[in-house]
């Protein structure tokens, strides 16, 4: 599964400027005792939370997606944390389409194009089609969803996301009985993205999930945050959000969504496998080749609380989805 023969011209992944190298950076900056001033003066983290509140939304929500945002369903918070403040959800980002350092999908997302949009439906399904975004919402009630979020680089939030079980979506298209993963893919528009225009990543952006992962009523089709539609950062108009994977796996701005036979050719899994590997659950006993994954960093984090806490089986998650995966061994799929 995801054997990958790289080209002389693709990139090795340790010539990467990405996670990988950000947390190399970091390791150095440790290494060198400046851990903890200079990784953690950014201005971001640095600022003053936002109180809690809807920010207005841009003005260019199509009105279908501004009834049903108004319309949506409020929930608790079952993670029983406090939320990261907005400010940092939509300025704290990893979107490489957009640029490798956290700030720059923020910066450089704000014009993306979002409307029109739809959704390609293929591979072993009975629905398949190119369905637009209205379409593919028209059902779904939208509702709240806090999860906890954590990334592979060792950090975590908790999200105030609001969206619609990705199995209500699932069912729709009718897949096969030969559908035994569903493979997911970001838009492709390097006139739009500028870092697509580089090779810093194979593009588009590819994730997957196997189908009883897909149909797990946690897995969530998210089209917004905080009470609003997501941010172009955030990977509007739609997105994946996996609260027990590493962030990886939450793939942002779908633009296609393909029933599959065999394991998808994920993208970090394929470019660095040895890293990254297609399941990604979070577990705190299995280090990333190059950093611990015991612990994480809860954001907002200062320079003065670095708010390090310990990761936990599944990202907290684990009565839900440990049986998922019963017989698997977990330390050698990552
Ligand atoms: N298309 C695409 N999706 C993506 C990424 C990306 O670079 N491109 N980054 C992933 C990573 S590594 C993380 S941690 C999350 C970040 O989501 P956020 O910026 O909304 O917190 O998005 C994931 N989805
Ligand atoms: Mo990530």
């Amino acid at each position: 599964m995801l054997i990958h023969e790289r080209s002389a011209s693709e990139p090795l992944s340790s010539e990467l400027t990405s996670e990988t190298v950000y947390q190399q950076r970091r390791d150095l900056l440790k290494a060198a005792g400046l851990f903890g001033t200079a990784a953690f003066f950014s201005p971001v983290l640095l600022a003053a939370p936002a109180a809690y509140s809807p920010a207005a939304d841009r003005g260019n929500v199509p009105r279908y997606l501004r009834d049903k945002l108004r319309l949506r369903k409020a929930g608790n918070n079952p993670t029983g944390e406090p939320l990261t403040p907005f400010d940092v959800v939509s300025t704290y980002n990893n979107f490489y389409e957009f640029g490798l350092d956290k700030s720059d999908p923020a910066a450089n997302a704000q014009a993306m194009r979002l409307e029109p949009w739809s959704v390609r439906i293929d591979g072993e399904c009975r629905k398949p089609g190119t369905y637009t975004l209205e379409d593919v919402l028209k059902p779904h009630a939208l509702e709240d969803r806090i999860y906890r979020f954590r990334c592979v680089e060792a950090w975590s939030m908790v999200v105030p996301w609001l969206g619609f079980s990705l199995a209500d979506l699932v069912r729709r298209f009718e897949p096969t009985s030969k559908a035994r993963f569903i493979e997911f893919t970001t838009l492709q528009d390097p006139q739009q993205m500028p870092g697509q225009r580089t090779r810093n990543l194979r593009w588009p952006y590819v994730e997957g999930l196997r189908m009883d992962e897909a149909m797990h009523p946690l897995a969530l089709m998210a089209v917004g945050v905080y009470g609003r539609s997501l941010p172009p950062q955030n990977g509007a108009p739609l997105r994946l959000v996996v609260p027990w994977k590493y962030g990886f796996k939450s793939i942002k701005s779908i633009v296609r969504i393909r029933f599959t036979e065999t394991a998808p050719q994920t993208t970090w899994a394929t470019m660095a496998p040895e890293e990254y590997g297609f399941f990604a659950n979070v577990n705190p006993a299995v280090d990333h080749p190059r950093w611990t994954q015991a612990r994480e960093r809860r954001l907002p984090a200062t320079l003065f609380n670095p708010n390090w806490r310990d990761t936990l089986p599944f990202n907290g998650y684990a009565s839900e989805v440990a049986g998922l995966y019963r017989g698997l061994n977990l330390k050698r799929y990552f």
